[in-house]
């Protein structure tokens, strides 16, 4: 059964012109990050509303600090799973190719993507309030927490985009054209519930695209998918590499 779909997907990813891939959290579950939502997911031991909005920063920067500084911790030990390795060499692959990513953690960069759209930032960056300046920042662990801006003094937040935030709107708009250009969007390890990266899998499919989830588990896309593979992106990925040779 899993065979025919994965020549399934292989046959609409071969016969497509473009291809847009939206990933979250799953792709790096078996890098050992853990997910948001899952059984052992970040929610589980922390509130999303506590650590992930602009408020909580406001009331505690510390806290907040000391959690993107332990998640930083975890991220630094781990590589890039044969899910990344397998959309890294469909970048090269694929003429029109987009790569679009919820996550922080940098593993697709890492595994060799070279133009990834990060809808919610990144966790080695950090940005200056007062001035908007965004910088590197890779120390493991933080020297200060809460780090301070080397020019101003200020305190530093990550570069991240939090609960009620805006997206950058230049990145945004690029992930929305790109996904109702689509003829293929393939959606890998994300629960879809979050918006607006969840409403690009929507705009690709009235765009006329063929929807496929990869995920162990049912989300509120499945029904909308086309193929659905119940796998992990690390076993799947690397499937469907093989169908396409
Ligand atoms: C905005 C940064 C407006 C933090 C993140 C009510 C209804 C609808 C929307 C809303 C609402 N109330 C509020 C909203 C808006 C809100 C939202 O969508 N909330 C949700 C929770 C309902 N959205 C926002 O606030 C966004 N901003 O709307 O702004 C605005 C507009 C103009 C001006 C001002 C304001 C901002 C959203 C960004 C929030 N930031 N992250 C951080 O990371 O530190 S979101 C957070 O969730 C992560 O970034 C993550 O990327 C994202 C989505 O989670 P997933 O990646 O899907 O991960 P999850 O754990 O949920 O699922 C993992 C999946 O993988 C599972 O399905 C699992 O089965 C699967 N899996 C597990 N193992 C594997 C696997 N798959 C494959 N292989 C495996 N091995």
């Amino acid at each position: 059964m899993i065979g025919d779909l994965i020549r399934r997907a292989a046959d609409a990813l071969r016969s497509a012109r473009r291809i847009t891939v939206l990933t979250g959290a799953g792709i790096s579950a078996e890098s050992g990050v853990p997910t948001f939502r899952g059984a052992e997911g970040l929610w589980r031991s922390f509130r999303a509303e506590d650590l992930a909005t602009p408020e909580a920063f406001a009331r505690d920067p510390k806290l907040v600090w000391e959690w993107y500084d332990w998640r930083r911790g975890l991220i630094a030990k781990v590589r890039p799973n044969a899910g990344h390795v397998g959309l890294a060499r469909w970048e090269a692959r694929f003429p029109d190719f987009v790569l679009i990513t919820q996550n922080v953690d940098g593993l697709h960069p890492l595994a060799g993507s070279k133009a990834v759209l990060e809808l919610h930032g990144d966790i080695w960056k950090t940005r200056c309030p007062a001035e908007g300046t965004v910088r590197e920042n890779k120390d493991v662990p933080l020297p200060e927490i809460p780090p301070r801006c080397p020019a101003c003094g200020g305190l530093v937040r990550p570069h991240i985009v939090w609960f009620g935030e805006a997206l950058d709107p230049a990145v945004i708009q690029a992930a929305y054209a790109a996904s109702r250009a689509s003829d293929v969007m393939v959606v890998v390890g994300t629960s879809a519930i979050v918006y607006p990266a969840a409403a690009l899998p929507l705009a690709a499919a009235e765009g006329g695209a063929t929807i496929i989830e990869i995920n162990p588990d049912p989300t509120p896309l499945s029904e909308q998918a086309h193929i659905t593979l119940r796998g992990k992106a690390g076993e799947i990925l690397p499937l469907i590499d093989q169908a396409l040779d």
